[in-house]
């Protein structure tokens, strides 16, 4: 087949630095400043956060490949086989190859924002999986892609199985979470089912661990996002002046990151001049939690009807299998 690079469906790098800096300076604009969590994914954002999965403290990885790997019959009876699989961020190197197995698809499809991440990605995957039909798609999913037209001959028609793993949606707000949801429907197609990874809720010193390692790697991770603005932004901050914080939302069951002022300080971005008081924060991330029925809510608001929850012995994690719901059902 083709190499990975030369059937990538390219979103313009420049467009993606525009979008970066007018998210970046209309986030910092705010009352409560704030930038969205995906701008932590640079190349050394996605490193970072490869070595916070090895953590002690950070469970949901480990866990999730736990379900994953455990109840992988089940899952195969569940989604059937010769669907084509659409992940929705760049393939994992663990998760990925637990669900290709179980699944025997007609073809893999990575959606991912970071073009470089997507190829690493790939590779491997090409290598053990020869015989599948690998098409990489670098695109932002929150919007519905076209996956026809990036598909072999013939493929048009699969049924497809979106594959949403390690609780991502939680970064999303509920309303930004729904519009995701109903977009990976409208990307996936009638007939499609999604599997998908959702942290649960649990007592508050577990998930603020989880979140604020002994190591400091997250502190790092949350750090590399303004060390990211000063790089391609142009920016001034003061990294040696923020801290990291990671705290439980209880009413919004959410953990939040910031990055917290230790002291009155100004910086510029892009030309522009910002202040923070000491104690102001800029809001880095939400990482909200699920029990069964917030997650089942979210789920059909979305417009997809669960129809089987696999959990860790623990229920720490938990692994939703769903069908989307035809439009009269959903409306
Ligand atoms: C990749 C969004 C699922 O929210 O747990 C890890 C990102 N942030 N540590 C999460 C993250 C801090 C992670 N997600």
């Amino acid at each position: 087949m083709a190499t990975a690079a030369s059937c990538l469906s390219e979103v313009p790098r420049d467009a993606l630095q525009a979008q970066f800096r007018a998210e970046v300076l209309q986030g910092l604009s705010q009352t409560r400043k704030a930038i969205p969590a995906r701008w932590f994914y640079d190349r050394r954002g996605s490193e970072l956060f490869e070595e916070i999965t090895r953590l002690d403290e950070y469970y949901p990885t480990r866990t999730e490949i736990g379900i994953l790997a455990d109840r992988q019959d089940e899952i195969a009876r569940a989604v059937g086989s010769g669907r084509v699989i659409v992940e929705f961020g760049a393939g994992s190197a663990t998760k990925t190859p637990l669900l290709l197995d179980a699944a025997a698809p007609s073809a893999y499809v990575p959606i991912d924002i970071s073009g470089d991440f997507l190829r690493d990605a790939c590779a491997p995957l090409e290598d053990c999986y020869p015989e599948l039909p690998i098409v990489p798609a670098e695109a932002d999913f929150m919007q519905p892609i076209a996956i026809d037209a990036l598909l072999p001959e013939g493929m048009e028609c699969e049924r497809r199985l979106g594959f949403f793993p390690g609780s991502t949606i939680g970064n999303m707000e509920p309303r930004a979470a729904i519009d995701l949801l109903r977009s990976m429907r409208e990307t996936l197609g009638p007939g499609s089912l999604l599997l998908i990874g959702m942290d649960r809720v649990k007592p508050r010193p577990v998930l603020e661990a989880a979140y604020d390692d002994a190591r400091g790697v997250t502190a790092a991770f949350n750090l590399n996002l303004a060390a990211r603005i000063n790089r391609e932004l142009d920016g001034s901050l003061p990294l040696d002046a923020l801290r990291h914080r990671a705290v439980w939302n209880d009413r919004h069951a959410r953990i939040e990151m910031h990055l917290v002022a230790q002291r009155d300080m100004g910086f510029e971005v892009c030309g522009r001049r910002f202040d923070m008081e000491e104690g102001e924060t800029i809001h880095t991330e939400n990482s909200h939690k699920y029990d069964m029925r917030s997650a089942s809510t979210l789920l059909l608001g979305g417009g997809w009807e669960p129809l089987s929850t696999w959990c860790d012995a623990d229920d720490r994690f938990m692994v939703v299998l769903a069908r989307a719901m035809s439009d009269e059902l959903s409306a």
